[in-house]
């Protein structure tokens, strides 16, 4: 027996000394890429005393696949809003428990009442909101006319990427005739499909990461992204300019929410507020160039910041732009063009 003990303790002394002690609670998140950063997640990890691991997805449709199958293993996840509507409608997310969350007093009124879609932030909150524009290399390509049929021209044949998202490709092709973002009617539909046919024989391809160091390196002369990530790319690269068609953007918001079979909701709770503290949310709007709609963390912007162009959206322009809404069963509609792009 005394063998047995000593067996024992000379073990937990190796795994003491070894550091293994007691496990520290670990927080799984499921995220975009280049959208946070990384000090604010280490000094989440010290203040909570817990591991955050963080891995990234490039599209929505990519995240809802991996949670619907289940078993997942995360208890934090950045549906945009539209998809977190239709995630919540299917069961898929806990109800925020706002008692943990007391941050969300920060969040900007006007912008959820206006455009948010869970405007009592009831099972989702907003982190970022996100415009897709375009950016372009200003020293070879001038006088770019502020259209989104920029990509029918042959001048950028396959010298231009346009995004892999359904709703943002399908989006800008029906602005660019003149409907709605989010238009359910089929000759529509059709009108936008033949557009990005068109767009399709004259873009490089479609793309939802690679178009960041495209347009950085030369590679591509104009790109369709994500605001704050061409933002982050114009920081490097002066000789790159961002473009906001006259027909309007699109307008998303991409929420924190937490899958219903989370096993570390409590964590889940404390991270999203964190992240809403104004000092935390400016850090995070510095580093990722988006806007966190944070009233107090606004009022914290550094000049630089405030007079960045994705910051500066013309309010021309803003006037037209639209957010992208769930469309319930005419989602349908989407995918089935999209397959048809596809094919
Ligand atoms: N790197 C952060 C990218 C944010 C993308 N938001 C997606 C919005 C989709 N409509």
């Amino acid at each position: 027996m005394k063998k047995i003990i000593s067996i024992v303790l000379a073990c937990a002394c190796a795994l003491a000394f070894f550091g293994c002690g007691p496990k520290k609670p670990v927080l799984h998140v499921y995220m975009w890429s280049d959208y946070i950063s990384p000090e604010s997640v280490e000094c989440f990890e010290k203040e909570f005393n817990c591991k955050v691991i963080i891995d990234t997805f490039d599209s929505n449709e990519m995240m809802y696949a991996k949670i619907k199958a289940g078993g997942s293993g995360y208890d934090l996840i950045q549906p945009s809003s539209y998809m977190a509507k239709i995630m919540n409608d299917q069961k898929m997310l806990l109800p925020l428990d706002k008692s943990k969350i007391p941050n969300q007093k920060y969040i900007d009124k006007d912008f959820l009442k206006n455009n948010a879609l869970d405007k009592n932030m009831d099972y989702s909150m907003p982190y970022m909101v996100c415009y897709a524009v375009v950016a372009y290399d200003a020293d070879k390509i001038k006088n770019l006319p502020d259209t989104w049929n920029v990509f029918s021209n042959p001048e950028f044949k396959k010298r231009s990427t346009v995004l892999n998202d359904i709703r943002e490709l399908i989006g800008i092709a029906l602005k660019v005739n003149g409907f709605s973002f989010n238009s359910t009617n089929e000759a529509e539909l059709q009108k936008a499909k033949e557009t990005i046919l068109k767009w399709r024989e004259n873009v490089a391809k479609f793309d939802n990461e690679g178009y960041k160091t495209g347009i950085a390196t030369g590679e591509y002369v104009l790109v369709h992204g994500y605001s704050g990530d061409l933002a982050q790319v114009l920081l490097e690269k002066p000789n790159l300019k961002l473009m906001f068609p006259k027909e309007g953007l699109s307008i998303s918001c991409d929420d924190w929410a937490i899958p219903a079979d989370a096993k570390n909701a409590d964590l889940a709770h404390a991270f999203m507020n964190y992240m809403a503290e104004p000092e935390i949310a400016v850090q995070n709007m510095e580093f990722s160039q988006y806007d966190a709609v944070n009233t107090e963390a606004r009022k914290l912007m550094p000049e630089e910041l405030r007079n960045a162009p994705a910051m500066n959206i013309p309010q021309e322009v803003l006037n037209k732009s639209e957010v992208i809404m769930d469309l319930g069963a005419d989602n349908e509609k989407y995918n089935k063009i999209w397959d048809e792009i596809k094919m």
